[in-house]
């Protein structure tokens, strides 16, 4: 499966870094940015696919892996620096855990929230992969 991690660009400063994620730098228009905080040591979150949202996440602040899984591969991504994101294509299960503590998941999306998006069992999952 192709992993696509997008490298953000990193403005030093004395007084801190800045990171920009700026029009062309991701393959869609954001029409929604939502974000993970206080997950619980040990919770998972996600567990299902997307028919057609597009989705950018980053490691604001500490660290989490994605399980990303196209119904023929699965893979292990780790995210843990706020100046690089994944691009989750639509399409693909996915499955975030391993959350350290104060991690940060920011998310930007290409679809305001819509339920009917969502593929939430894995069975169904894979009868949507081979339609
Ligand atoms: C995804 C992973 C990374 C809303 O009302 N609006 C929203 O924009 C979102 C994202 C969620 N919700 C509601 C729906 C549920 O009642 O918030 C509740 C928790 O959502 P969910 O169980 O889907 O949360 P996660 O963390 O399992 O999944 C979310 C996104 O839903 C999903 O698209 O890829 O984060």
């Amino acid at each position: 499966m192709k992993i696509i991690k997008i490298k953000l660009p990193k403005i030093k400063d004395r007084r801190g870094n800045l990171s920009v994620i700026e029009k062309d730098v991701i393959p869609f228009v954001s029409k929604r940015v939502y974000y993970l905080y206080d997950v619980p040591s040990g919770a998972k979150r996600g567990g299902h696919a997307h028919k057609n949202l597009q989705q950018f996440v980053v490691a604001l602040s500490g660290s989490f892996d994605v399980i990303l899984d196209n119904g023929k591969t699965r893979e292990r991504v780790t995210l843990n620096r706020p100046d690089e994101g994944l691009l989750i294509e639509n399409g693909t299960w996915r499955e975030m855990e391993n959350f350290s503590s104060g991690g940060i998941c920011l998310v930007l999306a290409s679809a305001e929230y819509d339920e009917w998006d969502y593929i939430r069992d894995y069975d169904d999952f894979l009868k949507f992969k081979t339609q």
